[in-house]
């Protein structure tokens, strides 16, 4: 069978052979009524039977990988689909730089490969527990779609990280599985593994910036993922990549068309001071400084998940060819980093200076600059938006250590410039910075539901275009 074909026929869409694979095919039958109990408890509450407009993937041909059509999400077609083999494929960093790319796990490996993509498939699950609740509060039908296909997709990468499990890793593999299901985004107990995971989605500006934002950090994981060595987490990272793009679209869109809302209520209104928030909160939008606070936070909480500045578990992972850089495969080095020095930003009795460090050791540093940069080009493009209407304001990304709990900077405080302050002051500023009580208050106060097509709710614009090309009054979810 082609590659780049799916087979719908058995319970699980895939493009593996998993009809040729009695043993996983039974593990993955075996483990799917716990993942649809899973679904039903922490998937999107009250919208279970609705039918709505998702694409699922047909595919895995960049060109044309997915069709549009009403579904009912619990019957979401969830499958297990990786990018085509590259023939005469090869590791392409560490240690065994050119040796050809590994089918199976090398058992030297195994441990350190593992965490990679348990703690890979954790937040997957994760991010469709802190989204559970948004639907009842959707803007528009069009936005609760959008809402939907990133849950349903987060799903289908979770399906995407258990298949490797379940075919290489037996059974601790199985185990892992199971544990993937059991853990809850911010249950005291049984949390999910990293920070940001098991932080809440209140609102949907939070879920605009944790597209935006955390989302981005999946796709920049992703991408050093893609690089590995061991060529099968290689081949899905590749299409898991197909779909992150939606993600990143759903964010960037979304936070700009709440940014373009306010700018144009403010225009209309003829108030062009940002900083007047009674007078531009009367108007139903929020204003420019709350988006911005709102931004530092989700900002501050997805560096962490970059982990320590300086990481030996990053370096191992380089050296051993598991987890590459951002596109290691266009960077022009000799992809082995034994000699080198990459500079990390430290705290050095109590300032914040540049250090060059083996680097080696500051790869998680460096994928994070990576991050940073790929987020200000975003950020560059909310600016514009504010400059065309003409409001005299600039969104800009906090200093790195603003609101740390990882790493260099999380035993200090500092403000958005990156400069130290006391505890006390710290304190004193801390919602200068980051939404106090009130900003939350508020911005809960518009989060009414609109759900008639074509209609939006006033604090955010509606989008240029339609999924799919769909006309502006287009029913994209039909709400059972
Ligand atoms: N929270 O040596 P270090 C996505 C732990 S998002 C809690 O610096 P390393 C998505 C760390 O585990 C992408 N703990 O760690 C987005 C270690 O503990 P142990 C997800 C943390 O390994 C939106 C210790 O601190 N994928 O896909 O270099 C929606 C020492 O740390 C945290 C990946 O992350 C934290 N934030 O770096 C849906 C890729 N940070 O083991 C989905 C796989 C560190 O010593 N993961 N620790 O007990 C990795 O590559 C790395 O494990 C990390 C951490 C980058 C996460
Ligand atoms: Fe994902
Ligand atoms: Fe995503």
């Amino acid at each position: 069978m082609n590659i780049a074909q799916v087979d719908y026929d058995g319970l699980i869409p895939n493009n593996v052979a998993l009809g040729q694979d009695v043993r996983v095919k039974r593990a993955l039958e075996k483990w799917h009524p716990g993942y649809l109990d899973w679904w039903n408890d922490m998937g999107p509450e009250g919208f279970q039977e609705s039918l709505v407009y998702l694409r699922t993937a047909i595919s895995v041909d960049p060109k044309g990988w997915a069709k549009f059509d009403y579904v009912r999400m619990p019957e979401y077609r969830w499958g297990v689909l990786i990018a085509p083999q590259m023939e005469g494929r090869k590791v392409n960093f560490g240690m065994h730089k050119g040796e050809d790319a590994w089918q199976e796990v090398p058992g030297e490996y195994r441990a350190m490969l593992r965490r990679l993509v348990v703690i890979q498939g954790d937040t997957e699950p994760a991010s469709v527990e802190q989204q559970r609740f948004l639907g009842k509060t959707a803007p528009s039908l069009y936005d609760m779609r959008n809402l939907f296909q990133v849950n349903v997709e987060e799903g289908r990468h979770l399906w995407a990280m258990v298949y490797l499990l379940q075919k290489y890793f037996g059974t601790d593999g199985r185990e892992e599985a199971e544990a993937l299901l059991q853990r809850r985004s911010g249950d005291p107990d049984t949390p999910r593994m990293l920070g940001a995971f098991n932080e809440k989605t209140p609102d949907w500006l939070s879920f605009f910036m944790f597209t935006f934002f955390t989302d981005r950090d999946g796709k920049m994981q992703l991408e050093a993922l893609a690089q590995s060595g061991f060529d099968p987490l290689s081949r899905t990272c590749r299409f898991m990549l197909t779909e992150e793009a939606h993600h990143m679209f759903v964010g960037e869109t979304g936070v700009t068309r709440v940014i373009q809302r306010t700018c144009e209520a403010m225009k209309g209104a003829g108030i062009s001071d940002p900083y007047e928030i009674d007078k531009v909160r009367k108007l139903g939008v929020i204003d420019l400084p709350t988006i911005q606070k709102k931004a530092n936070l989700h900002f501050s909480l997805t560096l962490d998940l970059f982990g320590n500045e300086i990481s030996t578990n990053a370096a191992n992972a380089f050296h051993a060819g598991l987890k590459g850089r951002y596109r290691e495969d266009r960077l022009k080095d000799d992809h082995q980093l034994e000699s080198g020095t990459y500079p990390v930003l430290r705290l050095v009795d109590g300032k914040v200076k540049n250090e060059d460090t083996p680097a080696l050791s500051a790869l998680n540093m460096r994928l994070r600059d990576d991050y940073v940069a790929d987020c200000n080009n975003g950020v560059g493009r909310w600016n514009k938006v504010i400059e065309q209407i003409g409001i005299p304001f600039q969104m800009k990304l906090p200093h790195v250590a603003f609101h740390r709990h990882i790493g260099e900077f999380s035993r200090t405080n500092a403000d958005v410039d990156g400069n130290i302050l006391s505890p006390a002051e710290w304190t004193k500023r801390r919602t200068d910075f980051l939404p106090s009580a009130a900003d939350k208050d508020f911005i809960e106060s518009l989060m009414q539901p609109q759900f008639e097509p074509a209609k939006f709710a006033g604090w955010i614009a509606p989008p240029k275009v339609g999924i799919d090309n769909k006309p502006g009054d287009f029913e994209y979810v039909k709400i059972a």
